[in-house]
C-alpha cells in the first residue's frame, strides 16, 4: 500500500505504463499522485486520459496549464495552437465525458501519509504554491477556481482566465484579475521577483536569469509548516532538482525526450523511465 507521485505525463502513455509495471502498481492498494499536464506535447494524450479515468479511484490528480488549455479549446474559449497535440482527445467519442471529468479535478491535493520518517503532510499542485499563501489560503483559492471551472459559466471564466497580468495581488482590480493571478500561481509559476510579483515572461535557465528573479521555491514559503512536504511539476528544466529536502520537483521532461519519474512518498524511492520511441 504505497503512494507514488508522478511528474507531468503530457501524453507519454507508454512510459507511464512502463513505470506502473516497474512499481507493480495495484489499483486496489496503491495511490498515484499525478501533478497535472496529463496531455499535450507528447504523442498519446487520449490514451493517458482514458487510462487515468479507468483508475481514477486510485488517483489524486491536479490540473496543469495544458489540461486547462485543452478544456478551454474544447469549450471554444480558446483557439488550438499549431504545436498542440491533443486532437485525439477532441475527436474522441468520449470527449464529453472526459472533459466533464477533467473539469471536476482540483488544483491542489493535500493528505497526511505515514512515511519512514513519521507522519508527513504532502501538498501537491501543478506549478507550486506562492510564498505568501499558507495552507488555508491555498485551499480557499484553489477551491474557488474549481467552483468556477465546474460552474455553468465555465466558458466565460475560461475566456478571462489566460494572460500574464496582473502579476501581484495589489494590482488586482477585479475578481477576474484575482482569479487569473491565482490560476497562474497554481499552474504556470516559475520565477518570482523580490517585490513579490510573478514573472511569466522569462523562460530561460536559472543560472542566466536576471538578478531580480528567483525560482518561487527559493523564497520563504508559508505553506511549509512543520512536517509539510511540497510536490510540484511543470518545470522540466529543473530535472527534479530543488536543493530543498521539503520540496520535490517531479517533472523530468519526458515529452521533451528526457524521462518520466515517480517517487514513492513513504521512503522517497525514485523510479524513472527514459523516453521511449
Ligand atoms: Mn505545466
Amino acid at each position: 500500500m504505497s503512494n507514488y507521485a508522478f511528474g507531468d505525463l503530457q501524453g507519454c502513455y507508454k512510459e507511464f505504463l512502463t513505470l506502473l509495471s516497474q512499481i507493480n502498481f495495484e489499483p486496489k492498494k496503491d495511490t498515484l499522485w499525478i501533478c497535472g499536464d496529463l496531455v499535450n506535447r507528447g504523442p498519446e494524450s487520449l490514451n493517458c486520459l482514458t487510462y487515468l479515468y479507468s483508475i481514477k479511484d486510485s488517483c489524486k490528480i491536479v490540473l496543469g496549464n495544458h489540461d486547462l488549455h485543452l478544456i478551454a479549446v474544447n469549450e471554444a474559449a480558446r483557439n488550438i495552437s499549431a504545436d498542440d497535440t491533443f486532437e485525439d482527445v477532441l475527436g474522441s467519442d468520449d470527449v464529453k465525458m472526459l472533459m466533464s471529468w477533467l473539469k471536476s479535478l482540483p488544483f491542489h491535493s493535500i493528505e497526511k501519509i505515514k512515511t519512514q520518517k513519521g507522519e508527513m503532510l504532502f501538498v501537491m499542485t501543478h506549478a507550486g504554491v506562492p510564498p505568501h499563501w499558507d495552507k488555508d489560503q491555498l485551499i480557499k483559492n484553489s477551491n474557488e477556481l474549481s467552483e468556477h471551472l465546474k460552474s455553468d459559466n465555465a466558458k466565460e471564466f475560461l475566456k478571462s482566465a489566460f494572460g500574464n497580468t496582473p502579476n501581484h495581488p495589489d494590482k488586482c482590480k477585479t475578481d477576474e484579475d484575482r482569479l487569473r493571478l491565482n490560476l497562474n500561481y497554481l499552474t504556470r509559476m516559475r520565477f518570482y521577483k523580490s517585490d513579490g510579483s510573478l514573472d511569466l515572461t522569462y523562460k530561460g535557465k536559472i543560472e542566466t536569469a536576471p538578478s531580480n528573479l528567483k525560482p518561487w521555491f527559493k523564497y520563504e514559503l508559508k505553506i511549509l509548516e512543520n512536517r509539510t512536504h511540497l510536490l510540484f511539476g511543470h518545470w522540466a528544466a529543473l530535472n527534479g532538482i530543488t536543493n530543498s529536502k521539503k520540496i520535490t520537483a517531479l517533472d523530468t521532461g519526458c515529452a521533451w525526450g528526457n524521462k518520466l519519474t515517480t517517487i514513492r512518498l513513504e521512503d522517497n524511492s525514485i523510479f524513472s523511465c527514459d523516453k521511449l520511441n
